[in-house]
């Protein structure tokens, strides 16, 4: 029988709260998250468990039909899958920040600056659209002490509380993006995976009125 592939983060901030809406949804899976893949017992779902940024791009191969990632990965990946759903939950957003002392009156201070960031594609298109032209250097963590150790002006970085910000000296300033955990889908899905898709959202659609 045919099964529905879905990927989720093996380890992170999005694990935990995929596999439970899994399980709200009463579906129960075999061994955990400690093997790369696993079955559901009773619906017909096969989990592979991965680091988030590769899931966009499985699912437009269509290694996975399926996948939860934050909107931020899903839109800097740019792969062509479609948000089959968002899940509410991992809310976030994507913030520029700049030393705390530093005056700030508006998006054009950023002209000719280096800017510090893990999403050079989102951040490129929000500032192309303003006319802001700056130097964006692409490192992959501790975004954060980029200013301190001289290497950017101002830093584009994933915001959650704002303590991050705060203990480095730092302050949020623009809002580019807002982002929550989304499911995506592969554009191509056979009628039969379809159909299981449809019935995963149902059950994803009754918990999410339950929790109203
Ligand atoms: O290993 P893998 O590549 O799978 O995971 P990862 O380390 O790339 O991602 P992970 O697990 O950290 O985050 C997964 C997703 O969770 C992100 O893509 C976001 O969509 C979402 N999310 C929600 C967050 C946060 N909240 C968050 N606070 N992702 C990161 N952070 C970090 C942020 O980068 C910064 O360092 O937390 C810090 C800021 O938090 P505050 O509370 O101090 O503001
Ligand atoms: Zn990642």
């Amino acid at each position: 029988m045919e099964k529905l592939r879905i990927a989720i983060q093996k380890s992170g901030r999005l694990s935990e709260d995929s596999l439970a809406l899994i399980k709200e949804c009463g579906i129960k899976i075999t061994n955990g998250m400690r093997t790369l893949k696993s079955d559901a017992l009773n619906f017909p779902l096969e989990f592979l468990f991965l680091r988030d940024d590769d899931i966009p791009g499985y699912v437009e191969d269509g290694v996975a039909d399926v996948g939860i990632v934050g909107e931020n990965v899903w839109y800097e990946t740019g792969r062509e899958v479609d948000v089959a759903k968002p899940l509410g939950f991992s809310k976030c957003r994507l913030s520029l920040a700049v030393p705390k002392h530093v005056e700030y009156t508006g998006i054009e201070d950023l002209q000719g600056a280096n800017i510090a960031t893990s999403y050079p594609k989102i951040l490129g298109d929000y500032l192309s659209k303003r006319g802001v032209e700056a130097q964006l250097h692409v490192i992959s963590g501790s975004v954060e002490i980029a200013p301190s150790i001289g290497l950017a002006d101002a830093i584009c970085d994933i915001v959650s509380s704002g303590s991050t910000l705060f203990m480095n000296g730092l302050k949020e300033v623009e809002t580019i993006f807002s982002s929550q955990a989304v499911m995506i889908r592969n554009r191509q899905l056979s009628q039969a995976k379809q159909e299981i898709l449809e019935r995963l959202l149902f059950r994803i659609n009754a918990v999410q009125k339950g929790q109203k």
